[in-house]
């Protein structure tokens, strides 16, 4: 059967990686003598593999698990739209078939992969072990591309990076950039994230994150175990990661420090439906995350060393995209969804360093990293994002603002 499919515009296996986003995508048969009447579907290749979502509609989605097409006689394309299938995503490359079938028969089906950040204390050690093998390849032994990200959230930069409306699109831009390095490494790795707010046991053991001493202890550095790829992890010529924890890493929450605890999910979302009101969350959960550990991680000039970083900054951008969702907010124009100040790089239309370069006050005098990573499968934001940019990150209100990327529990769909 001369059936083809393209996703996103491609028939190119670089292009079968979706989230629960809804992309466009298209089916033809070459040769039919006769309309043929098909149905798209989709199976789990793996236990724990992907499963698709058919939408009718693309601008008032129902979701459904099979969606019935005609192929007509004269070769010519038929759209549709799919995407992940909510809370199926997948565990590995390839494993959710998409399926063509004719009254029950396969006529044809190609592997894609629901690829999504997950939450890191629940991986399998299949998909912890690519992930650490990816960050790895970027650093010690590696591409060296690393210790770039590492030089770019510095103090010099702090007013770039924190401290106003820019906090969350300038670390989603940043969390992207990495992400696409490390799926140039391994096209099946997403960045997961910890959930500060919930014992996470399986993420600082030795075979992982490292295992985290403990305050009072003799022990600065995390342990790993012998064959891990960390081991001989460097940042600035340091071997090592310097991080001890003020709780108990296998059996509670992160802590906070002193007077300074870790706000929950809940209380998170609760900061309020204006964006103005949910930057709050700069100071807890995302600054008393930080400082549940004494070490690299709590503090702006050397918090990268430790690439835990990512994975709680991954969280923090889970938490706008879940609070997004909930109260829709994806207008980049809108004060409720993004509060501008009329101070560089904190604009709506403004591009951000380091990616443009800019190096002329106020900004930093150096901006290492050249333009943000491109997409196999994207055009969006290209090299020089905008702050703007990162708000509609799943292309709601415009579908080429997709940035690629989602989390394994924040909904695309609305209720
Ligand atoms: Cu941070």
């Amino acid at each position: 059967v001369a059936l083809e499919i393209e996703i996103e515009g491609s028939a190119e296996p670089a292009a079968r990686y979706l989230t629960y986003a809804a992309v466009r995508c298209r089916i033809r048969e070459l040769g039919l003598q006769e309309a043929r009447a098909v149905r798209l579907g989709s199976r789990q290749k793996t236990p724990n593999g992907g499963l698709l979502s058919f939408y009718s509609d693309e601008d008032n989605p129902q979701a459904s698990e099979e969606l019935d097409l005609v192929l007509p006689a004269d070769e010519s394309w038929v759209e549709f739209t799919m995407g992940g299938r909510w809370e199926f995503p997948s565990s590995r490359d390839g494993d959710c078939a998409l399926e063509v079938r004719e009254q029950g028969n396969l006529l044809t089906e190609i592997p894609v992969m629901v690829r999504v950040r997950k939450n890191a204390n629940e991986l399998s050690s299949e998909e912890r072990a690519r992930f650490l093998r990816a960050l790895a390849v970027l650093n010690n032994g590696g591409n060296g591309k690393y210790q770039v990200f590492r030089d770019m959230h510095v103090d010099a930069a702090d007013a770039e990076e924190h401290r106003g409306p820019q906090f969350l699109p300038w670390h989603r831009s940043y969390l992207l950039d990495l992400e696409r390095e490390m799926q140039a490494v391994d096209t099946s790795v997403s960045l997961h994230y910890w959930r500060f707010d919930q014992p996470a046991s399986t993420i600082f053991r030795s075979d992982f994150m490292g295992l985290t001493n403990r305050l009072p202890t003799a022990g600065r550095y995390v342990v790993f175990d012998a064959a891990h790829p960390f081991n001989g992890w460097i940042t600035d010529g340091d071997v090592g990661i310097e991080r001890v924890s003020r709780f108990d890493t296998a059996t509670e929450a992160a802590s906070g420090s002193p007077g300074f605890p870790v706000a929950t999910q809940n209380q998170t979302l609760q900061y309020g439906d204006a964006y103005g009101q949910f930057l709050e969350m700069e100071g807890t959960p995302h600054g008393a995350a930080h400082v549940s550990f004494l070490g690299w991680i709590g503090s702006i000039q050397t918090a990268v060393k430790d690439p835990l970083f990512f994975m709680l900054h991954s969280n923090i951008d889970r938490l706008w995209a879940l609070w997004q969702w909930y109260f829709r907010r994806f207008d980049s124009a809108q004060p409720d969804a993004y509060v501008p100040q009329n101070i560089d790089g904190r604009r709506v239309g403004d591009t951000m360093w380091p990616w443009n370069g800019v190096t002329s006050h106020p900004r930093p005098r150096f901006a290492p990293g050249g333009g943000l990573a491109s997409s196999p499968i994207l055009d969006f934001p290209g090299a020089t994002p905008r702050v703007g940019d990162m708000v509609d990150y799943a292309g709601h209100l415009s579908y080429s603002n997709r940035l690629g990327f989602g989390y394994d529990n924040v909904p695309y769909q609305f209720e």
